[in-house]
């Protein structure tokens, strides 16, 4: 899944991708890399506080956006990672196929009527707090992390069910770094096989987390890659079977050569 933020204030690639033209011109990119899933987003979580949009905004940003994906590159799906359930029905109207929500389904009420209704794909990830705090550590407050996320996620998916969201339509997302410190998201790879005990595909967003940043030292965000690769491979081996990305092309590479891997040792 590659990571396409049509917004000016991401922690790691804001105001690269606020154009619509340059926005195509990296989706293109991120499908001649081997992306399956272009992920577009028009509101950040930014660690350092996000300022939250309006739905209008929000929607200006994405929809002209996706319409011109789908239209271009129709073999590719796209997702589009909305907490409101407007931006969300926008961006299924214009041709997303999933919503990823990284509140699952907390922020919006409206949000899994509206995915029951278009029967589309959902990605339920793991915070706390609103878009302002998630990417902070105002909530990161934990006896047992692994544990938690589990029982939180578990809301996530009832709220989903209860309005008629067919489990093949769930994936789940521990939300590293949202509302997690680094150790939290460390214990929250480790203990994939947990979460994947509730029965539900594993998607992870490792891509330039502060996490990886802080265990090898690099502070520039867009110059995390080589870690991202490693986180994912780590997850890879312990369940994880969709991977967002802001770098396509290392992480393809890798996870398809640690897969056959995987799938020779049989
Ligand atoms: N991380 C970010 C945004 N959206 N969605 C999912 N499902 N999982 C994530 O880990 C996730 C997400 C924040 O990163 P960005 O600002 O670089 O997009």
């Amino acid at each position: 899944m590659g990571i396409l933020n049509v917004t000016p204030d991401s922690f790691s690639d804001g105001g690269q991708f606020d154009d619509p033209a340059r926005a195509i011109e990296q989706a293109a990119r991120m499908v001649a890399e081997g992306a399956d899933i272009i992920d577009v987003g028009g509101e950040s979580t930014r660690p350092q506080g996000a300022t939250p949009v309006t739905a209008g905004e929000e929607q200006g940003r994405v929809v002209p956006v996706i319409r011109a994906i789908v239209e271009q590159f129709p073999q590719v799906v796209v997702s589009i990672d909305t907490v409101k359930a407007e931006t969300a029905a926008a961006a299924l109207g214009a041709g997303a196929a999933i919503v990823n929500d990284v509140s699952g389904f907390r922020l919006d009420p409206g949000m899994a009527a509206v995915c029951a209704g278009a029967r589309c794909g959902v990605v339920l990830m793991h915070s706390r707090g609103d878009v302002s705090t998630m990417g902070t550590y105002q909530h990161a407050s934990y006896d047992a992390v692994v544990e938690a996320v589990v029982r939180e996620l578990g809301g996530s998916i009832a709220a989903a069910r209860a309005a008629g969201i067919g489990d093949d339509a769930i994936v789940l997302d521990p939300g590293l770094g949202f509302a997690k410190r680094s150790e939290h998201s460390l214990s929250m790879l480790a203990g994939l096989p947990e979460l994947l005990a509730l029965g539900y595909p594993v998607l992870v967003g490792a891509s330039r987390k502060r996490f990886v940043g802080e265990l090898t030292g690099v502070t520039v965000p867009a110059e995390r890659s080589f870690g991202t690769v490693g986180a994912n491979v780590a997850a890879l081996m312990l369940g994880a079977r969709l991977f967002r990305v802001h770098d396509v092309a290392p992480s393809r590479q890798a996870l398809d050569v640690a897969w056959a891997v995987m799938r020779a040792a049989r």
